[in-house]
């Protein structure tokens, strides 16, 4: 009876998984500020170079305002505190990010 119920529930999830897999969505561009469309992290580099406008290669304060979170993590990011985040500061960040925190972090 329960798995019976179970299949009735999952049959209609399945096909509606395997629809999302068939057609990928054709958005162009992805969302400013959001991850790109495939849902991987950018690595230190990609980040800064998407935020990057005058191509000096890293990023400053001026750029890190086009992304809200990156400006308030800014000081945080930019461990020598030049006033510039390296794409190295920001691969260091993400790393730090992904890494697993102490409990009560
Ligand atoms: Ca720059
Ligand atoms: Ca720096």
């Amino acid at each position: 009876m329960k798995r019976h119920l179970y299949s009735l529930l999952t049959t209609p999830l399945l096909f509606f998984a395997l629809g999302a897999f068939a057609q990928a969505p054709d958005t162009g561009a992805p969302p400013a500020g959001g991850p790109p469309p495939d849902g991987q992290m950018p690595t230190g580099a990609e980040f800064i170079a998407r935020l990057d406008t005058n191509k000096d290669g890293v990023a400053d304060k001026t750029e890190a305002a086009a992304d809200p979170r990156f400006a308030g993590d800014f000081d945080k990011i930019d461990t020598d505190h030049d006033g510039h985040v390296t794409p190295q500061e920001m691969t260091t960040f993400f790393a730090a990010m992904g890494a697993p925190k102490p409990q009560g972090g």
